[in-house]
């Protein structure tokens, strides 16, 4: 069966590229930008990712990319992560990224996209892994300064498709963001946003999503299966989930397996993706092993993929033949 999974044409549509920061290229560049790191090797780095749920995953997370300062720092992490996925036949991938937790301690925001924007492009000349950038905004921050970074970003609007919302879920309902998501709507994004697994007010953060917002997928969103109705409106809609096992069986005490398989028998269009890699540990080809699905269900998986891609309608055809 891994083997049927490491043929099979991929997608990835829920990876945070922070997150892909493992800690070999961790020292690395620490040493080329002069930090000193609280470890004395990467086991002992390794051995202190000892979270069990979001915001203490969080932490390690945020304290671990202040490594990243330049241009090439931005550029080495995404073309380093278009190599593993390459490896794993993915072959289009929709990264987030977090301005502003680069932007917040002083790293300019055009620093940041363009290095991540000419990986992009180097990777799809050099390795056939398409990629887009999706912008997240940091939802513990104030709206305002999630505004400040849309209208920053609107100069570099072809090169983001769309916006999304991550971090700490706790006491910052999709709701808070109402204003700046229109902004985005209005400016062309796409809009995504996590409704984590298990968080507190989980189906009704994803009933705002739906309702308020007006999203056009959701990131985790696996409690929606509290409330069948809001099952059948995503049906209907069409709107995507993309799951992320391997994280969930970190941040709660479950894989969720059980709900994700559910998902995708009611006819949600389910995907399975890997989040933080470096952190939880399993790219996209582990996380499809990790659910133990039949290989009529790996297939609808990938379908569901290309299908809730935010491609072209042509160029999405083109990967969904190949899976037939
Ligand atoms: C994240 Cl797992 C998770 N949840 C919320 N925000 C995030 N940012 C990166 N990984
Ligand atoms: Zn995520």
């Amino acid at each position: 069966m891994n083997d049927f999974i490491a043929g099979l044409p991929k997608c990835e549509l829920h990876l945070h590229i922070e997150g892909t920061l493992e800690p070999e290229l961790k020292f690395e560049l620490a040493r080329r930008n002069g930090i000193a790191l609280p470890y004395a090797s990467v086991e002992e780095m390794r051995a202190a990712y000892a979270f069990d749920d979001l915001p203490s995953f969080l932490g390690v997370y945020y304290e671990g990319m202040g490594v990243l300062r330049t241009e090439p720092d931005f550029y080495d992490l995404a073309m380093a992560y278009l190599r593993k996925a390459a490896s794993q036949n993915v072959r289009y991938a929709e990264i987030f990224f977090d301005p502003q937790a680069h932007t917040s301690r002083g790293v300019p925001f055009d620093v940041v996209i363009r290095g991540l924007r000419r990986a992009l492009m180097d990777g799809h000349a050099q390795l056939g892994v398409r990629a887009q950038l999706i912008m997240c905004f940091l939802r513990d921050f104030q709206a305002e300064y999630a505004m400040a970074t849309l209208l920053e970003s609107l100069p570099y609007k072809e090169w983001i498709v769309g916006v999304g919302l991550d971090s700490d879920e706790k006491g910052n309902p999709p709701v808070k963001f109402a204003e700046v998501y229109a902004r985005a709507r209005q400016e062309g994004y796409l809009l995504t946003m996590h409704c984590d697994v298990d968080q507190e007010n989980s189906v009704e953060h994803i009933r705002q999503c739906l309702d308020e917002i007006g999203v056009d997928r959701i990131d985790h969103g696996v409690n929606i299966l509290e409330d069948p109705e809001l099952v059948q409106r995503v049906i209907d809609k069409g709107i995507g989930l993309t799951c992320c096992p391997i994280s969930n069986s970190i941040v709660t005490d479950s894989m969720k397996a059980t709900g994700i398989r559910k998902l995708l028998d009611l006819g949600v269009r389910v995907t399975i993706n890997s989040d933080d890699p470096a952190y939880f540990p399993g790219y996209v080809q582990e996380n499809l092993q990790a659910l133990e699905l039949s290989r009529e269900e790996l297939l609808q998986v990938q379908r569901n993929a290309f299908e809730i891609t935010w491609l072209p309608r042509h160029v999405k055809e083109g990967y969904l033949a190949e899976l037939e």
